[in-house]
């Protein structure tokens, strides 16, 4: 049985509950994280706290402890669920409140932090490489609910993700209004071009920031591979030599089938498994230390 972290007491999974009145659950009205540990070490943490605590203050929500109190209490749900290797989920809504979409009186914020095992794509989707469909959902554009925002409305994400399902792809690909590519569901996109260089669409599209991302173009430029944050279109990705997703989740997988077309040689290519092996190595090797 689990242990779940909720508004300061530890407690059994079966009994962490927040209220209907919950913003989290009426209006979506909250943010969250979505960490890994590895080994015994959290990965990147840093990087997930400061990004939690901004879509936090980019929606005027308070986090009523500081980062170092929330690293330590993340550190210790996990230590109490006795795990090394996990799957991290913080969550902070606006809190509780009566029905009314009015945010302005004090309200305290509901702090969750979630300690699980992953489930991750399959060990034959790692080596094959995943086939995906450019979803007819748009991404969120930037002057509305901002992608950077990392907020409990999911469902932009939702629906591509089931067009995918729908039409028996793995995946959904994300573009904008304006019909650039710019990222998968709850992954960002590279594609690794003919001339030889990596290329992500710029977070100003619509992509969030991943931090794989972040660790990846890091990952490619020590090892000497051009990368650029440049626009792309559809015809770009289906003429790709090679094509990755990166996540927390889903580290880096190879995608190797577009809306029917076949990604280079259909294959997960050189430089995708380079960098595949460079981050896995990353993520057994470095992090803060729960133990
Ligand atoms: N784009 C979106 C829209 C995301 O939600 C990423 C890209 C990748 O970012 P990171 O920082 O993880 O490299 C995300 C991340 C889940 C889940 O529950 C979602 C994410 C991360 C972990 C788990 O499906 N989203």
């Amino acid at each position: 049985m689990g242990i779940v972290y909720i508004n300061g007491e530890f407690v059994p999974t079966e009994s962490a509950k927040i209220s209907v009145y919950d913003r989290g659950l009426l209006y979506g009205d909250g943010v969250f994280e979505g960490i890994r540990a590895y080994n015994g070490r959290v990965f990147k943490l840093d990087e997930h706290i400061d990004r939690l605590y901004e879509s936090a203050h980019s929606i005027l929500i308070k986090i009523p402890m500081s980062k170092e109190e929330f690293k330590e209490t993340l550190a210790e749900t996990i230590r109490r669920n006795n795990l090394r290797d996990a799957y991290i989920r913080p969550i902070v809504t606006r809190g509780v409140k009566g029905l009314g979409i009015n945010p302005w009186d004090a309200m305290s914020p509901t702090v969750i932090i979630i300690v699980d095992k992953i489930t991750l794509y399959s060990s034959k989707m790692y080596e094959e490489g995943i086939s995906a469909v450019c979803a007819s959902t748009i991404r969120n554009n930037p002057n509305a609910c901002n992608p950077q925002i990392k907020s409990l409305n999911y469902l932009n994400s939702a629906m591509a993700k089931y067009e995918a399902y729908l039409a028996g792809a793995d995946e959904a690909i994300f573009l904008n209004p304006q019909g650039y590519v710019v990222e998968a569901a709850v992954d960002n996109i590279f594609i690794y071009t003919k001339q030889g260089e990596l290329i992500t669409p710029p977070t100003y599209l619509g992509a969030l920031r991943g931090i794989t991302r972040d660790t990846v173009i890091e990952i490619a430029t020590a090892k000497g591979i051009p990368v650029r944050e440049e626009p792309f279109t559809r015809h770009d990705l289906y003429n790709a030599v090679e094509s990755f997703l990166t996540g927390t989740a889903a580290e880096v997988i190879p995608l190797v089938k577009v809306d029917g077309r076949i990604i280079g040689d259909g294959r997960p290519g050189k430089i995708t498994k380079e960098i595949m092996m460079a981050y896995k190595e990353l993520t057994q090797n470095s992090g803060y230390p729960v133990y």
